[in-house]
């Protein structure tokens, strides 16, 4: 692929000096900012991922910021999740929908204290959605994008590398929590959490200046653990079946259709925007789903677009990400299948740009 030229409007992050030191090789664009997806290969770093500890600058995963006395209306308004449970110090992965139930965003939201908030966001701007809902109702809230730039902590050596920055407590945190712990005299939101199924943290870094002094100090005291600069990784996450929205999913998707129907209780989710329309579908049930699915045959290429998922001769479907995977000896792959094919075991061909492929539906994701 050509190169994608660099501009104001393709945003760097606080930690983007680091990467590039790190050697990294390719980027992608996630809402408006760089975002390393190779620095060895995209293989060598999923080794790396699974056996050591990496550094992932995910600042790319904006914040929404709400905060004031409507703070907790406008977030049960954006959701069909049900938050009357959710306390201060929790993290929860949220499906977003607009009013007919579309999928809008699926990010991550941090309960700060009972009137402020961050949605942590995938890449689409969401905020102008969430800033005209809050407009529109006249909340008193207050919605922007504040300058916390996630950095990551992923893999099996997470929690050594952190307790040697922020002290042995960080151990302690627990999953979709957080905790607030100093460094430089600086307070920081760490939480346990991160797009890999490999463990580890994410700290929410407020104020760029601080970015290189932390990304630092985290690669001096990993150099004896192998700390690496690393990224999410297109195998390993498609193995542990975490959804890339725009990807996987998007606006033309509810989301049952999504898999994310058990991260819904829409008769419970009070103001919740599309409320009506998802409870419509959740009553008849998707006719079509995320499913994974085993891709036979060698490594498939990059899936830049949706490749077709046949069976009789009939399009039944769509394989949306696919990569080889080293530990499972086959392609793993994220597709959205009709009902009558979506059942486990069910035999389909995938039209790849190189041809067709056999493939197979599977039960589960592979971790
Ligand atoms: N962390 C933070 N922000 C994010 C992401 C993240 N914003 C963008 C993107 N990732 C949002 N998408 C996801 C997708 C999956 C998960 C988190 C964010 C995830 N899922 C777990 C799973 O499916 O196993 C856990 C879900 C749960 O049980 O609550 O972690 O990664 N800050």
């Amino acid at each position: 692929m050509a190169l994608i030229s660099a501009s104001r409007r393709l945003r760097r992050t606080p930690f983007s000096d680091g990467v590039e030191a790190a050697g990294v090789k390719g980027y992608t664009v996630y809402n408006h900012m760089l975002l390393p997806t190779v620095f060895a290969s995209v293989q060598e770093d999923y080794r790396h991922l699974k056996d050591h500890v990496q550094v992932w600058d995910v600042a790319c995963e904006r914040q929404i910021e709400v905060r004031g006395p409507d703070a907790a209306r406008l977030m049960q308004m954006l959701t069909p999740r049900d938050l009357r449970g959710m306390l201060a110090g929790q993290c929860y992965y949220l499906p977003i929908v607009d009013e007919t139930g579309g999928m809008l965003n699926d990010p991550v939201a941090v309960k700060l204290s009972e009137d402020r908030y961050w949605i942590s966001i995938a890449d689409s701007d969401l905020l102008f959605w969430v800033k005209g809902i809050a407009y529109g109702y006249r909340l008193d809230v207050l919605v922007d994008e504040p300058d916390v730039s996630p950095l990551g902590v992923q893999g099996p050596k997470a929690d050594d590398l952190m307790a040697r920055v922020f002290g042995e407590a960080v151990r302690k945190v627990k999953f979709f929590r957080f905790g607030h712990f100093d460094f430089q005299g600086r307070d920081m939101v760490i939480a346990r959490s991160g797009y890999s199924k490999q463990g580890g943290f994410e700290i929410y870094v407020e104020g760029g200046d601080i970015g290189m002094p932390l990304w630092n100090a985290l690669f001096e005291a990993g150099r004896d653990l192998g700390v690496r600069a690393g990224c999410p990784n297109l195998i390993e996450r498609i193995e542990g079946g975490l959804l890339s929205y725009g990807n996987d999913m998007t606006r033309d998707n509810t989301p049952h259709e999504a898999g994310l129907g058990r991260f819904c209780s829409t008769q419970v989710a009070i103001g919740c925007v599309g409320r009506d329309a998802l409870l419509r579908v959740a009553k008849e049930g998707p006719v079509k789903q995320i499913r994974p699915i085993a891709i036979h045959g060698d490594a498939v290429a990059p899936c830049d677009r949706s490749w077709p998922v046949v069976a009789d001769g009939k399009t039944v479907g769509q394989v949306t990400s696919a990569a080889w995977s080293p530990d499972f000896g086959t392609n793993v792959a994220i597709g959205m299948v009709k009902m009558t094919h979506w059942d486990a075991g069910t035999e389909v061909v995938v039209t790849t740009p190189d041809g067709p492929r056999r493939a197979t539906v599977q039960e589960n994701f592979w971790i």
